[in-house]
């Protein structure tokens, strides 16, 4: 071969080589883009617990007591996939007040409705029950106060019912007093209907004082 005839060989090859290269670059692009993605593998949904629920809607699926058609009972779970843990969430209304002042040996009885607010998070309760005080009753202004506060928290779970300790204070009559009682409350109308409502019963004894707040709460909205 001559040296000319082995210029055009190469050079020949050489545009042939890059040529494929080339090609072989540009046949590959479109799958290196990955557009036609494969058709994804089916995903049955499951009922691993067999309660007719799948596991989309079942909140628990591996418990059959659990789906959304279950009843909702006291035991810290969440039974029909709600969101809600037993009777939790936000409960507001407004509670009957009663109040019995023994003041300089007679005694003075006092009713009111307030504002209540309980909030249930996983058993653990907060209370807040706002009186203001009518003063147009006898005394109510010596014994009360303008505002009367009932505050509570417990820690409860299973339990239908608890004892808790509350703060109650009277805030701007001529006697101001702090004291702390006992509250007892009671999940019993929630359970028997499952409703959005809550029975609340909260008695509160201090020196010269007894308190009984009575009623029903709502479940608020979230
Ligand atoms: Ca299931
Ligand atoms: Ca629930
Ligand atoms: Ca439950």
């Amino acid at each position: 071969m001559s040296a000319f005839s082995m210029m055009i060989f190469s050079g020949w090859f050489g545009c042939r080589t890059v040529g494929e290269d080339s090609a072989v670059e540009i046949e590959r692009r479109p799958d290196d883009d990955g557009v036609i993605a494969e058709p994804s593998a089916e995903t049955a949904l499951r009922d691993i617990d067999q309660d007719g629920f799948l596991e989309d809607v079942d909140c628990d699926d591996w418990n059959p007591n659990i789906h959304p058609d279950a009843e909702e009972i006291l035991n810290n779970k969440d039974d029909d996939c709600d969101g809600f843990v037993d009777a939790d969430g936000r409960h507001g209304g407004r509670l009957q007040f009663e109040a019995v002042a023994i003041y300089q040996g007679e005694p003075y009885a006092f009713t009111q409705v307030c504002d209540a607010d309980i909030l249930r998070v996983r058993g653990q309760v907060e209370m807040l029950v706002t009186c203001v005080i009518d003063q147009t009753q006898e005394r109510a202004d010596q014994l009360l106060g303008s505002t009367l506060t009932v505050t509570a928290n417990e820690n409860f779970v299973f339990e239908d019912n608890g004892d808790t300790s509350a703060v109650f204070v009277s805030v701007g009559g001529e006697t101001e007093w702090d004291a702390t009682g006992v509250t007892n409350w009671t999940w019993s109308s929630w359970e028997d209907n499952q409703s959005n409502t809550l029975d609340v019963q909260v008695r509160l004894d201090a020196l010269h004082l007894d308190i009984w707040i009575n009623g029903t709460l709502q479940r608020m909205a979230e």
